[in-house]
């Protein structure tokens, strides 16, 4: 096999590019934290089934789903390499009830809002599934209680996800780029793959799941399909999964309200805020189906809503629908 051109680590990458620009203090440890967990989580993800670790724990989590062992493993990881690295104030948690605050006072610190283990209906079968985070940055003197999380999406400072399909990819989305860097599975570093990601103009493809069309309003279930008569599904059943493919290829992902779920089904804090910002930091945009993600002033750290994300235009021209446009 031909000699493998250097490419940039997403160390050298946060040390060369973020530091020139004045990159916010201890951001960089928050990344590479991340980065961290996201290598242990993706080894645990590959060795599952060789390590009885599949299957449910037999608890609920506080939505009331079944948390798997890989679910509650990822949480864990997470929480300490977030915790190591010195920057993390607090951390929301799909997978926890409550706020850990872990350093409430923290100088130069962040708060993160994480899904430790997208596609959890996935993780059995063999089928891409994902991690996603949202990062807020803590104000300077600032003690951090349980409603300090509680923080709109439009002031993020950074958001990342990382896939576990054929490869491991890690996107993450600052106010200057959005970059996508690839696992090597050998080394244990990523490397940049994807610089400087922009949707493309073009929408080749819609995401929903098509089961629930009979409990759409009338006026969502047109949007829906005005969308299947334009566009080709691709429905993974992993949010990170189909979005990741959406930014790459153009799409649009929908899991609007129904009839049934008023308020959705994802959650706005660690699953549409994140990726709401690395939409709109790659030229997309991020619908409730009535207004902008990032603008929703959050109530409660676990609660749900609709999402309609992807390429501009046409999560316009969807929501417009979905309002009787
Ligand atoms: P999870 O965070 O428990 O894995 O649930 C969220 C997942 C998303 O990844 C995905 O988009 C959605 O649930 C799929 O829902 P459905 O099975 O109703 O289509
Ligand atoms: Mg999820």
């Amino acid at each position: 096999m031909a000699v493998a051109q250097h490419r940039t680590t997403l160390q050298e990458y946060i040390t060369s590019e973020w530091r020139a620009n004045g990159l916010n203090r201890g951001l960089d440890a928050v990344i590479m934290a991340i980065a961290e967990g996201s290598r242990r989580v993706q080894l645990q993800v590959q060795q599952a089934a060789l390590a009885d670790a599949l299957g449910a724990t037999g608890e609920t989590n506080v939505q009331g789903e079944i948390v798997q062992r890989l679910d509650a493993a990822s949480s864990e990881i997470f929480v300490e390499t977030l915790t190591g690295s010195g920057h993390v104030a607090a951390i929301g948690c799909e997978e926890i009830e409550d706020p850990v605050i872990i350093d409430a006072d923290a100088a130069d610190g962040y708060i993160v809002l994480m899904d430790p283990l997208d596609g959890s209906s996935n993780i059995d079968v063999a089928v891409s599934i994902g991690s996603i985070f949202g990062i807020w940055r803590k104000d300077p003197g600032e003690v951090v209680t349980d409603e300090s999380l509680l923080r709109p999406g439009n002031q993020q400072v950074a958001a990342a996800y990382v896939v576990y399909g054929s490869s491991t990819v890690l996107v993450l989305a600052t106010e200057d780029s959005v970059c996508g860097f690839t696992l090597d599975p050998e080394t244990g570093t990523f490397a940049v793959t994807h610089p400087n990601i922009r949707i493309p103009d073009d929408c080749p493809y819609y995401s929903t799941n098509e089961g629930n069309n009979k409990v759409l309003d009338e006026a969502t279930r047109k949007a829906i399909g005005l969308l299947r008569d334009q566009y080709s599904q691709r429905y993974v059943g992993s949010l990170v999964a189909d979005f990741h493919r959406n930014l790459l290829k153009g799409g649009i992902f929908a899991y609007p309200a129904d009839l049934n779920r008023k308020e959705g089904r994802l959650r706005l804090m660690y699953e549409a805020n994140p990726l709401g910002y690395v939409a709109e930091q790659a030229g997309g945009a991020a619908s409730t189906g009535y207004g902008r993600i990032m603008d929703v002033v959050p109530e409660k750290l676990h609660q749900r809503t609709p999402l309609i994300l992807g390429n501009k235009d046409v999560v316009e021209a969807t929501v417009s629908v979905i309002n009787g446009g």
